[in-house]
């Protein structure tokens, strides 16, 4: 029972006893992004007015340019997740290795950890284009009281107890579930309290939207190509109406609410895709499944790959159920 004008605040006390883990850890690890997400957001904001665009003139393990105010959410969602003292270990799109917290304090009873791409589509900051933050939550397998180890990040996307995203666009939302389906909350800025506005969300089973990046068409393969032509075909409800924004949260936001399927597939630049599994694919892929959609790498489930390393590649289509579903035939005829 959904009620009107409830706050993330209010939902998360209500819904706290759903969970089944309910020591309350996980709510105040939901705050607290959802404090970090109000502080991104005002500087997103403003990204055009104060000298925090264009590139920080380093590059990050991706060896992509990083955007200052890519640097400026890393830090900021690290800051406020170290200082509230809940998690035990946190790995970034931005950062080469996961950081450790408070790993020498045998006291630390924490038992989550986070991943976070803290600013998702940052090419996109200069143009005024919405961006977004992926963020995907465990619990560690390895001992309490002893720091994290590489395996507590490295876990198949069906651990996951929470993902969602911020997406800092005509206005700014937090889409996230904790594996009790999906619910979306708006921030009202004028006094910074975020607002239930799209409760239960659920992808349509069928869509009429395509997002796909066509610029890479002729390095696809074979399976792309042909469902690629499948969509823009004259025939029943296609063609298809392609639009991709070139932002993940921005894309798979709209195709949660209207029906249609991304694709990131690979490509003679990017082999194994370009999406990383752990804190783009993994988070995206839970929330999909909790919205009655589809992810996979065109033949496996998202959730069931075993993760290899931290900033690991995968292909990723990702959307309405009956869509996906079309496409993964598409990619095994082609085989
Ligand atoms: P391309 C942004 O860098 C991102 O990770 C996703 O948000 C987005 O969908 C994709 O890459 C865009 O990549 O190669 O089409 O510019």
């Amino acid at each position: 029972m959904f009620k009107k004008n409830q706050t993330l605040g209010e939902f998360i006390i209500e819904h706290q006893s759903s969970f089944k883990y309910t020591s309350g850890e996980l709510s105040r690890l939901i705050n607290s992004i959802r404090l970090a997400a109000k502080v991104v957001n005002h500087e997103v904001n403003k990204a055009g007015l104060v000298d925090i665009i264009g590139a920080a003139g380093d590059t990050n393990i991706q060896g992509e340019d990083q955007q200052k105010l890519d640097v400026y959410a890393n830090q900021k969602f690290i800051q406020t997740l170290t200082n509230r003292n809940i998690v035990c270990g946190i790995a970034s799109e931005e950062e080469d290795d996961f950081i450790s917290i408070n790993s020498q304090d045998e006291n630390n009873q924490n038992r989550y950890v986070v991943l976070i791409d803290p600013l998702d589509g940052s090419s996109n900051i200069d143009v005024n284009v919405s961006v977004g933050t992926i963020f995907s939550i465990y619990r560690r397998v390895t001992p309490v009281g002893s720091p994290v180890t590489v395996d507590d990040f490295l876990q198949k996307g069906n651990q996951q107890v929470a993902s969602g995203y911020i997406v800092y666009g005509t206005s700014t939302m937090i889409v996230y579930t904790t594996g009790d389906g999906v619910n979306g909350f708006t921030l009202n800025p004028a006094i910074g309290t975020f607002y239930l506005s799209h409760p239960n969300m659920q992808f349509p089973e069928n869509g009429r939207i395509y997002s796909v990046n066509e610029g890479n068409y002729v390095q696809f393969p074979q399976g792309i190509k042909n469902y690629i032509k499948y969509c823009q075909k004259e025939e029943g409800d296609r063609p298809y109406t392609s639009r991709y924004i070139g932002s993940l949260v921005s894309d798979f936001h709209r195709n949660i609410i209207k029906g249609g399927i991304y694709l990131y597939p690979k490509n003679a630049k990017n082999p194994n895709g370009k999406l990383r599994l752990l804190y783009e694919c993994n988070p995206m892929a839970f929330l999909a499944e909790q919205a009655n959609g589809k992810a996979s790498d065109g033949f496996t489930r998202i959730l069931d790959i075993q993760p290899k390393e931290l900033h690991q590649r995968v292909p990723f289509v990702c959307g309405s159920k009956n869509m996906v579903d079309t496409l993964e035939q598409f990619m095994k005829l082609a085989l």
